[in-house]
């Protein structure tokens, strides 16, 4: 096999040391096993399809490496695949302003992307904590959102134009960064998201967005739960927000102590809701924060002075899920509509304190688009192996509380292996059954990331 991969690349761009092979066949999950063949980097789409092609022939299964930040396991290579990285395929390949579209590679990382945009004076608004290392392919494959989806939407609504090599070795081109194209089904939206099990992407036309005004940052304390969407819901009716987020104050003394910040507020409440926005809405900002206080909803808040603060609020935020990584957290990233939430969160709360009363529950997320992170945080004394195995064995009660309110087991993270077991609380039969035709026609020999997404 390796005689073969090194007839579609040169030698030294096949790795099968065992330091390779723990680095590219992992991603941020940490609990599976890890045992890709080899690893390797193409630099081109005639690569890619000769590597596919190759696969094809010998039934060798691939798995799609990006930046590796994925939380459900969708980039992790058990079983002997062969892993194809992006990270030789990282150049910015074309700009054309009047389009405002940026050509990407698959392996461009993400904040490349972002500071490409604000050299050309524009913007590219989707944003994480993990900016830095994801790629905009993996961004694609699970449709990644992150912190601004209150304003400007998913992924999905960035990209304009896919090349993607399929799992039989095709390489299409969808959309062309066309804004009208009506010619019957919009593939492209089929591969955002797929997890790479349908096709990998090559090429992306990114849409970008004007630079926004100056925006300041405010973080509300919030005794209880349900009063964060009261917030909300009087924020919205008077302004435009760029994000709203939140987190309990367990999340917050994590995050503190991990990267030694200072509280935010005076007074520890039990949860916290950090809102952007443009700075000109300054005034009517102010008067929400009055009429919050006066309601009872909010009991004290601090505002950016200065772009430094406002980044240090927002690394309160940002920086949980790696405070809490340390813990082995047992991770959930739940949606309901905005406006089950209420009842989402009344059922959710009372549902966890009783099933986890022994366990550390951490709450935070991106609460103004209906998304939930609930991580579960494993006590010291207990094995990787039986806290998983009690986890594993309570997220059916939770998954069947998110199915009553028709909401979603994975909001942005992805399906993986981590959730590909509970995929029926969020999919019909009928879907799924759809789903694994699909793939089929893509993937007709079940090479591409197999075993992610659904059940072999
Ligand atoms: C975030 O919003 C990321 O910080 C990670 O999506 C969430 O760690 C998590 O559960
Ligand atoms: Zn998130």
């Amino acid at each position: 096999m390796l005689e073969a991969l090194n007839e579609c690349l040169s030698p030294e761009r096949v790795r099968t040391d065992p330091d390779s092979l723990a680095h590219w066949g992992r991603d941020w999950t940490r609990s599976f096993p890890v045992a890709p063949r080899a690893v390797v980097f193409p630099e081109s789409a005639a690569e890619l399809q000769a590597l596919v092609r190759l696969a094809n022939r010998e039934r060798i299964a691939l798995v799609p490496s990006g930046g590796r930040t994925g939380l459900s396991g969708g980039a992790v290579a058990g079983n002997g695949e062969v892993v194809v990285s992006f990270d030789r395929m990282n150049r910015i390949v074309g700009f054309e302003p009047a389009d405002r579209l940026v050509t990407c590679q698959a392996g461009v990382v993400t904040q490349a992307l972002q500071q490409f945009a604000a050299e050309a004076g524009l913007f590219y608004p989707v944003d994480f904590a993990s900016a830095g290392s994801s790629q905009i392919g993996g961004n694609i494959a699970t449709n990644a959102g992150g912190i601004k989806v209150i304003r400007y939407g998913m992924t999905r609504e960035w990209i304009a134009g896919l090349r993607v090599v399929t799992g039989a070795g095709e390489l299409i081109d969808c959309n062309r960064g066309l804004v009208k194209n009506a010619t019957g089904y919009d593939l492209r939206h089929l591969f955002i998201g797929s997890e790479g099990t349908l096709g990998f992407v090559v090429e992306a036309d990114v849409r970008l967005a004007a630079p926004p005004e100056p925006q300041v940052v405010m973080v509300l304390g919030v005794p209880r739960f349900r009063d964060i969407l009261a917030v909300l819901a009087h924020f919205q009716g008077r302004l435009t927000l760029s994000a709203f987020e939140f987190f309990s104050e367990l999340a917050l003394t994590k995050v503190t102590a991990h990267r030694d910040l200072p509280r935010p507020l005076a007074q520890a409440e039990a949860f916290y809701a950090l809102l952007e926005f443009d700075e000109r809405m300054l005034d009517a900002a102010s008067d929400c924060f009055e009429h919050c206080m006066a309601e009872g909803w909010v009991t004290d808040g601090v505002l950016s002075q200065s772009e430094t603060q406002a980044q240090n609020l927002w690394q309160l935020r940002e920086g949980i899920s790696e405070s809490i990584a340390a813990y082995t957290p047992y991770k959930n990233d739940l949606s309901v509509r905005v406006s089950r939430m209420p009842a989402f969160l009344d059922g959710i709360d009372a549902l966890v304190g009783e099933r986890y009363p022994d366990f550390e529950i951490c709450w935070y997320g991106h609460i103004g688009d209906g998304n939930l992170h609930l991580n579960i945080l494993k006590p010291a004394a207990l094995s990787q192996e039986a806290f998983y195995e009690r986890c594993h064995a309570i997220s059916p009660e939770i998954f069947a509380r998110v199915a009553a309110l028709n909401g979603s087991i994975s909001a942005e993270h992805g399906v993986g292996l981590l959730k590909r077991d509970f995929l029926d609380f969020s999919r019909s039969p009928a879907e799924i059954a759809l789903l694994r035709s699909l793939k089929g026609v893509f993937d007709p020999n079940g090479i591409m990331n197999p075993g992610k997404l659904l059940a072999p």
